[in-house]
């Protein structure tokens, strides 16, 4: 499919320069190409492989911010579970938008996949920095989400309400179906949404699976959503490089501390 970009939303670009205009006017951008089509090859058979295991087992944890997993499949701690995961978490554009937005260090908060299945529900609309306390004069947190298919209006595209990361936190938990619109892009592109913008997966209509990685960064001073010194394999937590002991608070500089040290 051609990806057919709302007039509200960004065009999809390689230019970063646009991509962070787009992202301080929209609340969201759209990278086209991020990956080479061999590693988005390696990364749909890696997240393919957990899905199809983690459902024959009954391996399921479900989200707080809606039931959308009774069909739509959410797959926690990425990077414990293929390496290939680790890669997206510190991808240099995944730390560009990092840096831009947030500064370094900055943590990875989670990183989980969404795979929307017909007859799955949308999550409850939401901003992903929505237990920081307002006012939120500026984004805390980033996620940058992999389109490991394409995302179309039909098999479930993130749809997000454009410009709503003005809005100082309003509108969370609301129906606007009348201002959703779905993010649509290439496989193996990158959406980037600063942590204020209003978003939900879109219903999936067609049956056709539809899976994202949602990467989730924040300012070094929130918890993670995933506690990394229990979840992460510790195969990471050896040979990792050190933007992945950053990301995961293993190199904290102020909060996060060893007695006094940034490690053991
Ligand atoms: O699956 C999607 O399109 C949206 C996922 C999402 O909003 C989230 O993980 O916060």
């Amino acid at each position: 499919m051609d990806a057919m970009p709302s007039p509200d939303l960004p065009k999809p670009t390689s230019d970063l320069a646009q991509a962070g205009a787009d992202l301080s006017k929209h609340g969201a951008c759209i990278v086209e190409a991020a990956l080479d089509p061999e590693v988005l090859a390696e990364v749909r058979d890696a997240l393919y492989h957990i899905a199809d295991g983690d459902k024959k087992r009954g391996w399921s944890e479900s989200y707080q911010y809606g039931a959308d997993d009774h069909i739509n499949q959410r797959i926690w701690n990425l990077p414990s579970r293929d390496a290939v995961f680790c890669d997206l978490a510190e991808h240099p554009l995944a730390m560009h938008f990092v840096k831009e937005l947030l500064g370094w260090p900055a943590l990875l908060s989670s990183m989980s996949a969404n795979i929307t299945g017909a007859g799955g529900a949308s999550m409850v609309l939401h901003a992903d920095q929505g237990y920081m306390p307002p006012p939120w004069s500026r984004p805390l947190g980033v996620n940058v989400a992999w389109c490991v298919d394409d995302f179309t209006a039909a098999n479930g595209a993130t749809c997000a309400v454009p410009g709503s990361h003005l809005w100082n936190g309003k509108g969370q938990g609301q129906h606007m179906a009348d201002k959703l619109v779905p993010i649509e892009a290439k496989a193996g592109s990158i959406i980037v949404m600063e942590g204020r913008l209003l978003h939900t997966n879109g219903v999936n209509t067609n049956g056709v699976r539809r899976a994202g990685i949602f990467s989730w960064y924040t300012l070094p001073i929130y918890l993670p959503q995933e506690n990394w010194a229990l979840s992460l394999n510790p195969i990471v937590r050896q040979y990792g490089s050190e933007t992945l002991q950053t990301l995961f608070g293993f190199r904290p500089r102020v909060l996060g501390r060893i007695n006094g040290r940034d490690r053991i």
